[in-house]
């Protein structure tokens, strides 16, 4: 079996075990086959030269870890300039929050081109090389210019827009004709597919061969959907755990009088955060029956602060969430707890188990492994209700969940008053059936249809059903 080369803009040790979801994927993978690791190490030099990054390599048991410091106007152009000032946003369909600043192409540029004269070397001729995530999308042409022949594969972790609005960006003609380096792009959802098929038909004037593939530029590329799943008995062995137990029992007699409702995501603008907060607010005013009972608590990690987006969500959901305390709270009962924090993984599952709805309300997500893991922490004779907004990749696969549209503020609240009084055989019936189809498209699934594919020439999966 050929060695497996992964590259991703953050990397993790395989052998400790608190990464997150791609990470254990990935790390999983690499360690059941012994491979190689790539990516930025974390740090940022203040004196490094532009495009000289210094690489280190170390051993975690029989994978290798290579990683690449990056000087400041590097890291800043390429990684919150390109990736996350233009790409996230763009690719989120927010082009009213992209930065379309010059610099940040040439820093996205020189990054993957350093990336690909470090890896070079490192590689051997029968490497199956799995490239990762929008921060890297070059990194298979600059590769082949230096002479890669080894076959490569691209994920997409983040949706793809439509094509006119792709082509805002004032590159797309050469970041699209990039992915036509690879043998391989495997993205979310069947939406995403769609999407990517017309901007390069459209755009590109590709011929669609059949079998997924796409012929432009004098290449040719497969393409299909590899719906992203989570390590459904690694979570349940999680859920049961001491910490999580925990923190269930400690929620649950905190809220005994109360029904909790819970939404944990990076801060992020297409997390649809304000959004759940106006359609709670609207719940408290439409069915006053809430008041001293309905409790949202949200926990939304700290990302990305020094792109000013974020730092403007911040102060919005702050004077959101005093607003509706300071309108409806009561001396024995905030309606809303907001927590500007990451909570340690361990504590994840019990903090879904204990809550009678889930709120997973992104404006667009390419997948959203939240939802999937509230799931899974259910308790199956007593399950809580997972409301999701439709704009997520995984509303594709989701249909049991109530799905909603987050910009309809009414429309929300009427759902979650429904999640709330929700008997308990539909409860059961639903849970059981994203359970069945959670459990059917695990990370397992997701990595192994891709790598088959990518390896050999397997037929794309099909997740109709
Ligand atoms: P993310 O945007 O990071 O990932 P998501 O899929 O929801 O989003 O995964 C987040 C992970 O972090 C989950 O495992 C969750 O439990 C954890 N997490 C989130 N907030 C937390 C908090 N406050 N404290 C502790 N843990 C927290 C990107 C794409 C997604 C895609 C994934 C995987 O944006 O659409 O699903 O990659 O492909």
């Amino acid at each position: 079996m050929s060695r497996l080369v992964a590259i991703s803009n953050r990397i993790a040790d395989p052998r400790k075990p608190a990464a997150g979801g791609l990470a254990v994927a990935l790390g999983e993978t690499l360690s059941q086959t012994g491979g190689l690791w790539f990516g930025w190490s974390g740090t940022v030099t203040e004196d490094g030269l532009p495009g000289e990054g210094t690489l280190h390599t170390r051993q975690a048991g029989n994978v290798t870890l290579a990683t690449v410091d990056l000087c400041r106007e590097d890291h800043d152009n390429y990684y919150y300039g390109y990736s996350n000032s233009v790409l996230w946003p763009v690719f989120h369909y927010r082009l009213d929050l992209a930065d379309f600043n010059a610099s940040y192409i040439a820093g996205y540029r020189r990054v993957n081109q350093m990336y690909a004269r470090k890896l070079l070397p490192l590689l051997r001729d029968d490497d199956t090389i799995w490239v990762h995530d929008y921060h890297l999308i070059p990194l298979a042409a600059e590769l082949r210019a230096l002479g890669c022949k080894q076959r490569i594969g691209f994920f997409l972790h983040i949706p793809v827009p439509p094509p006119l609005v792709m082509a805002a960006i004032p590159q797309h003609e050469w970041l699209m004709r990039s992915f036509f380096a690879y043998d391989l792009v495997g993205l979310q959802s069947e939406a995403d597919v769609a999407h990517f098929t017309r901007y390069m038909s459209n755009e590109a004037g590709a011929e669609d061969l059949g079998g997924q593939r796409l012929r432009a530029f004098g290449a040719t590329v497969r393409v299909g959907a590899f719906p992203i799943g989570i390590d459904v008995d690694e979570f349940s062995r999680l859920t049961q755990a001491p910490e999580a137990m925990d923190t269930f029992e400690g929620m649950r007699n905190e809220y005994s009088r109360r029904r909790l409702l819970m939404g944990i995501d990076r801060l992020d603008y297409s997390k649809g955060i304000p959004q759940r907060v106006r359609a709670f607010r609207e719940l408290l005013a439409r069915y006053p029956e809430n008041h001293h009972s309905a409790t949202l608590v949200m926990i939304a990690s700290p990302s990305r602060d020094s792109v000013n987006a974020y730092a403007d969500l911040r102060t919005e959901l702050e004077g959101l969430c005093g607003a509706i305390n300071g309108d409806y709270g009561e001396l024995d009962w905030m309606p809303l707890r907001y927590i500007h924090r990451t909570v340690a993984r361990k504590r994840v599952p019990g903090l879904c188990r204990a809550a009678a709805v889930g709120l997973v309300t992104p404006l667009r997500d390419g997948m959203n492994l939240v939802a999937k893991e509230y799931v899974v922490a259910q308790d199956p004779e007593d399950p809580g209700v997972l409301v999701l907004s439709r704009f997520a990749g995984a509303a594709e696969q989701l249909k049991e969940a109530l799905l909603v549209n987050p910009y309809d503020t009414q429309g929300m609240a009427d759902s979650i008053q429904t999640a709330l009084r929700m008997p308990l055989a539909e409860r059961q019936r639903r849970h059981q059936a994203l359970l069945q189809h959670i459990r059917q498209y695990d990370v397992h699934w997701w990595r192994k249809s891709f790598l088959d594919a990518l390896q050999n020439d397997s037929e794309l999966p099909d997740i109709s059903q």
